[in-house]
């Protein structure tokens, strides 16, 4: 055998057996090895951003370095909506509030099915009311127990339990993540709730691009092409273009929350579209409010692999060199200034980061700083369940990765203070 054919057969044996080496998370603080951020406002030739001005001609440059690099680029064709209204009911929840289901067709691509959104809005309310808006992870169907919400009909994961047959939804999810959704403490608060599942826009396995936007819009050979957190991140405003078409709501007052990948695709959705009045992102991790230079945890070129889906595929060129990444979380928060930003972790969600979520959070300060914006008010992590800041909000709360009322006590009061 030639020489050459044994070399290239011993390297593809060791890149094999790399693949398959299961991949251990590091959870040690000591660790996590030192690494150097990004500085936001930091322009080339040693000058500095000084003027709210200077950054927003800036953020372009940024944006355009995440679209690049890591979510892939959002095609900018506008896609024309037709919401039909198929049920609305004005007693629902006891009469607490009104019902609105919406299929959400788009025009030009007849072809894709609709993205079904929910609505409930506070039945007595005299005036728009502010929304929380998000993406849930198993059908509207899932977020509450009301019999006549239908079940979701397009492709589901095991996201939430073994509770799908076929990759179908069966009445035992019914309700299975009501409790994430406290829909009446939402609307008592007097928010609207608007929400959709995710995998309307796209479903969540590396085939899910064919029956969504992505294969109509976007380019898959580009190793700029936009991922599935990208689409997700399309689709939240695209709800958000029907939000402002419906008299009952403020949509200048819409907050967008998001749990875990989907807070992932919340932040991307705000830092590229302001039209949304506040950000809350839970548990978003790795691609969301934690450093991607911090080794602990979930890394880039573990995300990449189990989720080769997820984000552009040049994102997979950092796998192995997250140094060299031309951005890191930190400025994807900075993107969203001057808007109100909760970012929430979870203690014993070590594979979110949670330090690395509140280092990201920290490092986003000095661009809400230029808009006079208050800071954390704090230099280290703050003690579990113990919310922190203003504008920039952050808490570490006790327990597993999830969504919790704690959670969203401290979500609901941040709205208040910032949004409302
Ligand atoms: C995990 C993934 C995380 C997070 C999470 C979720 O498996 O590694 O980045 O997105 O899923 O969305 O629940």
């Amino acid at each position: 055998m030639q020489l050459t054919v044994i070399v290239f057969l011993l390297l593809m044996s060791i890149s094999q057996a790399l693949a398959q080496t299961p991949f251990v998370p590091n959870y040690e603080e000591g660790s996590v090895g030192s690494y150097t951020l990004v500085e936001p406002l930091q322009l080339p030739k040693n000058k500095r951003i000084t003027t709210q001005a200077d950054w927003e001609n800036r953020r372009k440059y940024w944006l355009d370095l995440f679209s690049g690099h890591v979510y892939g680029k959002t095609p900018t064709q506008p896609v024309t909506l037709h919401a039909s209204i198929h049920h609305e009911n004005r007693e629902a929840l006891k009469g607490r509030a009104i019902r609105k289901q919406i299929s959400l067709h788009f025009v030009e691509y007849p072809q894709l099915p609709p993205v079904e959104l929910v609505l409930y809005i506070p039945a007595k309310a005299t005036k728009p009311v502010p929304v929380f808006m998000g993406l849930n992870f198993c059908g509207n169907h899932c977020i509450t127990t009301e019999p006549d919400v239908p079940l979701v009909e397009r492709w589901v994961g095991n996201a939430i339990g073994n509770v799908s047959i076929n990759n179908r939804a069966t009445q035992q999810s019914r309700g299975m993540q009501a409790r994430r959704w406290p829909i009446d403490t939402i609307l008592a608060r007097g928010y609207a709730l608007a929400t959709a599942y995710y995998g309307d826009i796209e479903p969540d396995h590396p085939a899910g691009w064919q029956t969504s936007i992505r294969s109509v819009l976007g380019d898959s050979a580009k190793a700029d092409n936009w991922g599935a957190v990208g689409a997700w991140a399309w689709g939240m405003s695209r709800i958000m273009d029907h939000l402002q078409t419906d008299s009952l709501l403020d949509a200048k007052r819409v907050i967008i929350m998001g749990h875990s990948r989907l807070g992932k695709a919340a932040l991307w959705a705000a830092a590229q579209d302001t039209r949304f009045a506040g950000v809350i992102a839970n548990e978003s991790g790795e691609g969301g409010a934690a450093l991607s230079r911090r080794n602990y945890g979930e890394t880039v070129g573990r995300i990449n692999t189990a989720f080769p889906h997820w984000f552009a595929p040049r994102y997979k060129d950092y796998n192995e060199n997250v140094s060299a990444l031309p951005v890191d979380q930190h400025i994807l928060l900075a993107l969203l200034a001057p808007r109100p930003l909760y970012v929430a972790s979870a203690q014993e969600d070590r594979w979110s980061d949670p330090n690395g979520e509140f280092l990201g959070t920290k490092a986003a300060e000095s661009v809400y700083a230029l808009y006079g914006k208050q800071g954390l008010g704090a230099t280290s992590i703050p003690s579990v369940n113990t919310a922190i800041g203003s504008t920039i909000s952050y808490h570490v709360r006790t327990g597993v990765h999830d969504v919790t009322d704690f959670d969203w006590w401290q979500f609901l009061q941040f709205a208040d203070d910032f949004v409302k």
